[in-house]
């Protein structure tokens, strides 16, 4: 950045320039930079974050291009509890979200960016989410005190020049997104590896002004504001004024050994293996079958002109789960990740490598925790303390994942014939099932949920509803949510179907009865061929579900019991499942959509 002039502003646009200004004079920062994005631009900060201890060089032979960073242990994940969404009136934001008058959090806000910046650099980071051509993507700026989310940023999202160029035609609305650590250095004040905010964390959502202000964290979805708050939380209520939908999902393609391409999206709470599916490896038996990644996390889908829904995936990395991610569990993640990424959180090895819990048979030797702290298996043996936290990431660029759609940036999205729900569920949840229409499939995702695996006290085998996997994520009310679900099919001529998955059912023992992985692909070719009129299904109270002669079943020994005992429906679950549905519904307040409450009704009916 020494090259050139850190203070000139690169973007001419008289609104962002004001705003920029005003914004400036508020947070007092010592030094404002624009960011372009550049290769040179980002060697400088990566070298920047290794000089101020923030990251670790990792082996550059068998690491190229990666980095380690540890944050502070008190700033490991999202803050739901410091989550707002502000909109004008407490009703719209619904009762599944925390909500403060948006007259009351501008004043707290301002006060508590009144000079957050001091001592430190506000990077000028202008974001485009969805591809730089697409008339799908949109557009935001975000001023960071941060270097490590201009980094991150960088493999999230399309960053710099190209998106001013967008800013400067002038006719492109801008998203401002506000961030801060909240940490402000006061003259030759040492700074720390991961500054941040103990004492106060404000991740805040304006839905009518469509801003963003966040403070006092720097991890992931806190602090890179182009993924959970603006391609989710902000975009859902655009969408919903629009007429499309910003969803929770993966987009993956099937191609069969015809050459036909088949795209699907699919929701799942978190701990589901998303990441795992949108890269699935189809077994050996599926010669000539493909399955190509186009997102692993956020599906922005639109009516196209065919009459279809298409999709785009609005960033451009993977932000993923890094324990549990092996060669064995998601190969072409394990290469995705394998050069140009940042661990954060992760163990560092003696060779200046990364290393998490399931990322290889043997853990090594010794090796210096998240914490920076010596680990050893005996150790982790004695005091159940972890290596790499459970939380952490992987930043990886999504180019570099061999399965990478050759469509993925396509402008105009790709076509999606199917959206698939899910959780992890031990009893009640088949298999697969293919909800019997529009409504009914809406239905399946309002009531989606996931057993906890977490082992506080009466919590697991507890369902935790999350519909449609959004409910952290839906920037206005629930109810309205499901309403704008259902108005989707007055505008959509040609519907995707809607599936119901469930990879995780359990025996008596507490076996899993379902291979999943890669053996997933026999479930995704039923979807496939039912999708092109291809497959047949059987009639069942929950929805139409394959027979054993509808799945393939070369190179898997998996016998008609087994099948049976992964697609039983149990009748008295069922009714448990009912109640536990209607008793989540009655939470959601009186703006549930009517033809919800009439679906249960049927339901109720059929079973
Ligand atoms: O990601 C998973 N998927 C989807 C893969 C495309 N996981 C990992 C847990 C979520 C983070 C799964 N775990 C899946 C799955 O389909 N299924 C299971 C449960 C399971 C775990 C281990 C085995 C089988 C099932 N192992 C053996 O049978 C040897
Ligand atoms: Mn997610």
């Amino acid at each position: 950045m020494k090259s050139r002039n850190p203070e000139k502003p690169l973007s001419t646009n008289p609104h962002l320039i004001t705003w920029i200004d005003k914004m400036v004079v508020l947070c007092k920062p010592d030094r404002v930079h624009w960011v372009d994005g550049s290769q040179e631009e980002y060697d400088a900060l990566c070298g920047q974050l290794v000089a101020t201890g923030t990251f670790i060089r990792l082996n550059e032979k068998k690491w190229p291009g990666c980095f380690l960073a540890r944050s502070d242990p008190s700033d490991v994940a999202r803050v739901e509890d410091r989550t707002f969404i502000c909109s004008l009136s407490k009703d719209s934001a619904g009762p599944t979200n925390n909500w403060v008058n948006p007259f009351e959090m501008k004043k707290t806000l301002r006060d508590l960016f009144s000079g957050c910046m001091r001592g430190r650099t506000m990077y000028v980071l202008p974001f485009s989410m969805g591809p730089l051509n697409s008339p799908m993507s949109r557009i935001g700026v975000e001023l960071t005190d941060s270097a490590y989310v201009v980094v991150n940023m960088r493999i999230m999202a399309r960053i710099g020049r190209p998106v001013i160029e967008l800013i400067d035609k002038g006719d492109r609305r801008v998203v401002p997104c506000m961030h801060s650590v909240g940490a402000p250095l006061s003259p030759g004040q040492p700074d720390v590896p991961w500054p941040c905010n103990k004492d106060r964390k404000y991740i805040v959502h304006f839905p009518e002004t469509r801003e963003i202000w966040s403070y006092g964290s720097g991890y992931g979805g806190n602090a890179l504001l182009g993924k959970k708050c603006f391609a989710l939380r902000i975009a859902s209520n655009i969408a919903r004024d629009e007429g499309w939908m910003a969803e929770h999902m993966l987009i993956l393609g099937v191609e069969n050994p015809q050459g036909e391409k088949t795209y699907v999206t699919a929701a799942f709470p978190s701990a589901c293996g998303k990441t795992n599916f949108a890269m699935l490896i189809p077994p050996k038996a599926f010669k000539g079958w493909k399955v190509w990644t186009v997102g692993d996390d956020i599906a922005w889908i639109k009516p196209g002109a065919d009459g279809r829904l298409h999709a785009i995936n609005p960033e451009a990395g993977f932000f993923g789960v890094a324990p549990g991610t092996s060669d064995k569990t998601n190969p072409n993640a394990m290469k995705s990740l394998a050069r140009n990424s940042i661990f954060t959180n992760v163990a560092l090895t003696p060779d200046g490598g990364p290393w998490w819990e399931g990322m290889t048979d043997e853990p090594p030797a010794e090796c210096l925790d998240w914490q920076g702290r010596k680990w050893t298996p005996a150790l982790a043996r004695e005091t159940g303390v972890k290596a790499a936290h459970p939380n952490a990431r992987f930043t990886a660029p999504a180019s570099q994942c061999p399965t990478i759609d050759p469509d993925w940036e396509k402008p105009e999205g790709v076509p999606i014939s199917a959206f698939i729900f899910g959780g992890r569920r031990a009893t009640t949840m088949p298999l697969v099932f293919q909800a019997f229409n529009w409504t009914h499939g809406v239905y399946v995702g309002a009531t989606m949920g996931s057993e906890m695996t977490a082992a506080a006290a009466g919590t697991v085998g507890k369902v935790r509803r999350d519909p449609m996997a959004m409910l952290p994520f839906c920037g206005y009310h629930m109810g309205d949510y499901f309403g704008h679900w259902l108005e989707m099919q007055k505008i959509v001529r040609h519907l995707p179907a809607i599936f119901h998955v469930n990879w995780f059912r359990k025996d008596q023992d507490g076996k899993f009865l379902w291979p999943g992985f890669g053996e997933n692909m026999r479930v995704l070719k039923w979807i496939v061929d039912r999708v092109r009129g291809r497959a047949a299904a059987l009639k069942s109270p929950i929805g139409w579900v394959p027979g054993y002669e509808d799945i393939e079943w070369n190179g898997l020994s998996f016998t008609r019991e087994q099948f049976a005992q992964v697609m039983a429906f149990d009748h008295e679950a069922w009714t448990k499942e009912l109640a536990d549905q209607e008793e989540f519904f009655q939470t959601l307040g009186d703006r549930l959509p009517k033809e919800l409450v009439a679906e249960r009704a049927s339901l109720i009916g059929r079973l």
